[in-house]
């Protein structure tokens, strides 16, 4: 180091070491998630700036080369010189870890969790990194490499527009990957723009040979958001929602009751999806309990000897956006997703209960078919009660410890062990012969008994099928699961890449979404994935586990020596190569389902249940169409 750095200089190179150095401690990870986890940080910036009310409109793009940027048309960083480091204030915000805290204080600004961590640290983890701002009549522009400043800022243009464009390429030195998801990206900023309303929002891929756009912009906010959840559901009554200022916590809420057996309760706060909840949805809970109980016990639909309805019960078929905003919010929890903050809890409870407590004086009618709905939940809960104790009795009766289907494995400990759930018994069988005995367990699943289309959740558990898995994974289930009980920490669904297989995977994922959820929390569901084609040419083999794999074994080759095979069903194969693709370790792929997989899983399972036939078809369409690759 030459001895002509500033001491600032010198705690900038200190701060982007440390970024470098730990990435992982700014972004969560060097994977698909931290790749990811840059453009929400420069997404967040800029929703900033519009929740602020300077910005209206954020646009990300993707470019050939993997970069990506953000801009908005807010009021541009500021540039004029910062008294205190020398530097442009822009260039203090790029390069100082969490200087970006030090300006536009006031509003909602993020914090905690892996958001909010500043853009310098987009910043330090780029290949290079350009600032464009245009303000007070001129463009500005900046660049970096790595983090540090590689050409000063100077004016390169006039304009009469204000605004900020963030421009980065992520450096390979830093991510395992650079491929940038359409899905992933999509997904979280039409949620953005569900949170608030009015602000536009547009996402362009400009990789493939045709670029793609995709534009978001909702007047109704988090209504719309409802309205899009249920689409394909049928309501019991129009949307019920509020939206109050109360204590400085902005409160938003939007819930409608839907003839199906699934809650759906997505909760934020300052734009962070609080998986692990909180607070904020406590209140929500105790406030829809409250109302519903009050209402039907004032109304005489439920009389003081029946006790109350339970929440779970309430909250069946119901759909529902809870949004917070506050000053300092506590994130708390495993994934720092879960709101601490206890005030919060009263107020959304207060503002809950009387809205709806008003919603049920002014429609009666509707306030009495969500109550019968919800006494109808009751029932069906008590009814899967008795089945189980009867099925418990039964056990226990015949003495019997793990169902006879099961081909367990010969290690008790269940940090080492697998279960494969299969699909049919030819499958199970080529399965059995593929395994490795000591760590891998079969259980086959007869899949016509599955069928989901026909399969109510609540019927599920009458299932044969579903009781044996039940009984090999050791949990229980409903009320009485028990994770520390689980016999495998891997469970592995395996199904053919057909339209049934799709559907007996959707189903068990839907179930332990529902029913298991610590399951999928925990990391311990999987998804093998079989090969779809089988290459051969003389006696060397192939496996291509894509399309897009396909091409790269085939390119360059002259396709008259190989003999390609669709695998369509796990029984086209034999033991030896279904161990050798799917199945062995260090050999297979697994995909790890994650709570967002679930929740899509939920989705389509409504639609194949749903009484609407039109997504069932478009399901089934679409389905023809990408049967190749189904990541749910
Ligand atoms: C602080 C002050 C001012 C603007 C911003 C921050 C700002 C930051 C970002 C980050 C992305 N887009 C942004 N847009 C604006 C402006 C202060 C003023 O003009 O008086």
């Amino acid at each position: 180091m030459s001895n002509n750095y500033t001491g600032e200089q010198i705690e900038v190179l200190k701060g982007l070491e440390a970024v470098r150095k730990r990435p992982g401690m700014y972004i969560g990870n060097t994977s698909e998630r931290g790749l990811h986890q840059l453009v929400y940080e420069a997404v967040d910036n800029a929703v900033d700036e519009a929740l602020a009310g300077f910005a209206k409109n954020v646009n990300v793009t993707i470019y050939k080369d993997g970069s990506c940027s953000v801009e908005d048309d807010g009021r541009g960083i500021p540039v004029d010189m910062h008294a205190e480091e020398r530097l442009p204030a822009v260039e203090v915000v790029m390069t100082i870890l969490h200087a970006g805290g030090k300006f536009g204080k006031g509003g909602y600004k993020v914090s905690g969790g892996l958001h909010g961590v500043g853009i310098s640290v987009v910043n330090a983890l780029s290949e290079w990194m350009y600032t464009r701002i245009k303000r007070d009549g001129a463009v500005y522009e900046i660049k970096f490499e790595r983090g540090i400043t590689v050409q000063k800022l100077k004016k390169i243009g006039k304009t009469d527009e204000t605004g900020t464009f963030q421009w980065w390429k992520p450096d390979p030195e830093v991510f395992e990957t650079l491929d940038l998801h359409w899905d992933i990206l999509q997904k979280r900023l039409r949620e953005l723009a569900f949170l608030n309303r009015g602000l536009a929002i547009t996402l362009r891929d400009e990789r493939p040979d045709e670029p793609r756009e995709r534009a978001y912009k909702f007047e109704g906010g988090i209504v719309s958001f409802v309205e899009w959840l249920n689409e394909k559901k049928d309501a019991l009554h129009p949307i019920i929602s509020t939206h109050v200022e109360r204590d400085s916590v902005d409160v938003e809420v939007a819930m409608q009751w839907t003839d199906t057996y699934s809650e759906q309760i997505f909760s934020y706060a300052n734009n962070i999806n609080t998986i692990e909840g909180g607070m904020h949805l406590q209140g929500f809970r105790q406030a829809v309990t409250q109302a519903v109980n009050g209402y039907a016990k004032k109304r005489g639909m439920l009389k003081e000897s029946d006790g109350s309805l339970s929440t779970d019960d309430i909250v069946e078929g119901l759909t529902a956006v809870v949004s917070v905003k506050l000053q300092e919010p506590q994130f708390e929890g495993q994934t720092k997703t879960k709101l601490g903050n206890a005030r919060v809890r009263s107020i959304v409870y207060g503002l809950v209960n009387e809205r709806l407590e008003f919603f049920f004086e002014e429609n009666p009618k509707h306030a009495r078919s969500i109550i019968e709905k919800t006494m109808q939940a009751q029932r069906a809960r008590e009814a899967a009660k008795k089945a189980r104790d009867l099925s418990r009795r039964k056990n226990a009766l015949e003495g019997s410890g793990l169902p006879g289907k099961l081909v367990d494995c010969k290690n008790n400990d269940p940090t080492e062990s697998e279960i494969f759930l299969v699909e049919g018994d030819s499958a199970g069988g080529t399965a059995k012969g593929g395994r490795d005995p000591n760590t891998q367990a079969i259980l086959p699943l007869r899949g016509k008994i599955l069928n989901v289309e026909k399969a109510r959740l609540d019927k599920v558990l009458s299932n044969e099928e579903i009781r044996t898995m039940i009984t090999a994974l050791g949990t229980g289930f409903g009320d009485e699961f028990d994770v520390a009980k689980l016999r495998y920490h891997k469970i592995i669904i395996m199904t053919d890449a057909d339209v049934d297989g799709s559907h007996i995977r959707t189903l068990l994922l839907t179930f332990f979404y529902r029913q298991m959820r610590p399951l999928v929390d925990g990391g311990h569901v999987y998804i093998a994935q079989p090969p779809l084609y089988g290459i051969k040419k003389g006696k060397k083999q192939w496996w291509a586990f894509s399309e897009a794999d396909l091409k790269s074994v085939l390119d360059g080759a002259d396709p008259k020596d190989f003999t390609i095979q669709q695998y369509k069903g796990l029984g086209e194969m034999d033991a030896e190569q279904l161990a050798e693709t799917t199945m062995e370790v260090g050999h297979r792929r697994l995909k790890r389902i994650t709570i967002e997989d679930a929740v899509e899983a939920e989705q389509i399972f409504t639609d194949l249940m749903g009484d609407k036939v039109e997504p069932r078809k478009q399901y089934i369409f679409d389905y023809a169409r990408s049967v190749k690759n189904l990541d749910l």
